[in-house]
């Protein structure tokens, strides 16, 4: 059975990321606005740094504290009364939520922001919950990563009725923007999909019989990377068949049971697309596990860019692997710093993917550009 290698972190340069954000706190001609009118489009390009930049954000006034829904007070995020309170949706154990919350971490103590934070452990109740509880214990901003799109009702209502303004990182939620949420900041998640049907194309002459592994139901991240690639396959690649398609939330042990599942089930099976990584190693230990050679009788591409699956893509097992940032630390705090300033923050914020491929993931990984 593939030993499961330790998980090594690189922190990405804090220090730098503080510059940017100080000269941004400081309001200085220096700090970049926290959501230019970028011309690239949101789509995924080679060798971004580890820092995230911004591809494009949506038109029109940004969001400020005077303009959001209600009327929120005019904060000063450094100032030692001002609680910023973090939710993270998923355990810690994926290394997109680890690197996600050390940035943010990162940022505030960088900045001498106070910061309150909780994990909600996949549980949307419990995130529900444990974002009323840091209301309760003084937050007055708010930074979430949704569970999932349409279940913070609660929270988010009750965040509204006490001016307290949301910004969500990664993830959407159902709602109005600078009313219910500030804005969002993420992945081109359906860009990502049409990458990922290329290379699986690519790593199989468009001829395959194509599981899924898609991710948890209910976001935004798991409708747009299915939709992405299911479109991608019917408009481009006529021999390529989606012969299973199930969640594994995007879990390791899931990820394995359900490929597991799905080799007794289509023998058959030439092909996976795995919405993230923790899932395409679950699967790698499955087909395995089949007596099948991963990369060789079975072709993958993922998506998330951590370290153990670029190490994969690096040694041939997973043919292509498309990067989602999760170091949203500077941005967050420099689009909260926008929105209680003059510039605003635009209600969408897309942030620029890398693509690692074995001609490149080497590099990627010896330049820390995983995590
Ligand atoms: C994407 C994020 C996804 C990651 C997964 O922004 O919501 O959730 O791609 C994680 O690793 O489970």
């Amino acid at each position: 059975m593939r030993p499961m290698r330790p998980r090594v972190r690189t922190l990405t340069r804090p220090a730098i990321a503080a510059a940017v954000a100080a000269a941004c706190l400081a309001g200085t001609a220096a700090c970049a606005k926290s959501a230019p009118k970028a011309a690239a489009s949101g789509a995924t390009s080679t060798g971004t740094a580890a820092q995230q930049v911004v591809a494009t954000s949506a038109s029109g006034p940004g969001c400020t504290s005077q303009t959001y829904g209600g009327g929120v007070a005019q904060l000063n995020l450094t100032d030692p009364s001002t609680i910023v309170g973090f939710s993270q949706s998923e355990s810690t154990s994926n290394p997109f939520r680890s690197t996600e919350t050390d940035s943010i971490t990162n940022q505030a103590k960088s900045l001498g922001v106070k910061l309150i934070q909780r994990n909600a452990n996949a549980d949307v109740n419990a995130q529900n919950s444990q974002i009323e509880d840091m209301i309760a214990q003084g937050a007055k901003v708010l930074i979430v990563a949704p569970e999932n799109s349409d279940g913070l009702g609660p929270a988010l209502a009750e965040a509204k009725a006490k001016k307290i303004p949301v910004l969500t990182i990664d993830r959407t939620v159902t709602g109005t923007a600078c009313s219910d949420f500030i804005a969002f900041i993420g992945s081109n998640f359906y860009g990502q999909a049409q990458i990922a049907a290329d290379d699986l194309a690519t790593a199989t002459g468009s001829q395959a019989k194509v599981a899924i592994l898609s991710g948890t139901p209910g976001n935004n991240v798991t409708t747009d990377r299915t939709n992405g690639f299911q479109d991608q396959v019917k408009a481009k690649y006529p021999n390529m068949t989606v012969v299973a398609s199930q969640t594994g939330k995007f879990d390791q042990t899931d990820g394995q049971s359900v490929m597991a599942q799905m080799l007794q089930a289509n023998p058959g099976i030439t092909a996976v697309y795995a919405e993230n990584d923790e899932m395409a190693l679950g699967a790698i230990q499955a087909i395995t596990a089949a007596g099948k050679k991963p990369g060789k009788d079975i072709k993958i591409v993922s998506i998330d860019g951590t370290q153990q699956a670029v190490q994969d893509v690096a040694a041939g097992t997973i043919y292509a692997d498309v990067e989602t940032n999760p170091r949203f630390g500077p941005l967050a705090f420099s689009s909260l710093q926008a929105f209680f300033g003059t510039s605003g923050v635009a209600s969408k914020v897309i942030i620029k993917d890398s693509h690692f491929t074995q001609a490149n993931a080497q590099q990627a990984l010896s330049g820390g550009q995983v995590y």
